[in-house]
């Protein structure tokens, strides 16, 4: 193999089960197991001979984007991407409210943070078909924005500071068809608000 600077999939940050009963263990090993390795080793596999091999994860996402040469390599690179993001997005004892900066941040963003969980869900749910619902830095202001399938605001010069995956397959075990309950349920009980405070600039 020429690809000797892989990229790697980074371990889960907790167990498979931590999540339940939110998101169930089986949830989890498909959607890790499956579904973020199959974005990662086909990856792996389209980059092998290009230009991209050596690259770090963020460059081949931004070097492919909008390019449609590079349809497969950005999907796949961007799917990579936003899935680890998502997992460190959610902890075991997570949600709640956030504290201190960020909590200010977002009262001054948004008004309340009812008012922006209010728009955050409405993100999630309005995102017709498979994507993601976001929180993003954009300058000093705080924003809630949703991307269709891979797209991420990574490439769109903005932070991403939080991210919640509406692919069916992240929900459909547990809640079927029910996206709204596994939207309320991650944003009462998963979100690692340490971690999206980190991720103010
Ligand atoms: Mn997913």
């Amino acid at each position: 193999m020429s690809n000797k600077n892989q990229i790697l999939q980074p371990a889960l940050p907790y167990a498979e089960n931590a999540l339940e009963p939110v998101i169930s263990v089986k949830t989890i090993g498909f959607h890790y197991g499956k579904h973020h390795k199959a974005y990662v080793d086909n990856l792996n596999k389209l980059i092998s001979e290009t230009e991209f091999k050596d690259l770090p994860l963020e460059e081949i996402i931004k070097k492919t984007a909008g390019k449609k040469d590079h349809t497969g390599i950005f999907n796949n690179a961007a799917q990579a991407w936003n899935h680890t993001f998502f997992w460190k997005s959610l902890a075991s004892n997570g949600g709640g409210k956030p504290s201190g900066v960020l909590m200010k941040r977002i009262e001054e963003s948004f008004g309340s943070f009812d008012d922006f969980l209010k728009e955050l869900t409405e993100a999630a749910m309005t995102q017709f078909g498979s994507g993601w619902a976001w929180l993003v830095q954009d300058g000093n202001k705080l924003k809630v924005m949703k991307t269709p399938n891979a797209e991420t605001p990574l490439t769109m010069g903005i932070e991403p500071l939080l991210t919640i995956d509406v692919w069916e397959h992240a929900y459909y075990l547990d809640y079927q068809n029910k996206r709204p309950d596994y939207v309320a349920a991650v944003l009462d009980k998963l979100i690692n608000w340490e971690f999206v405070a980190s991720n103010l600039k």
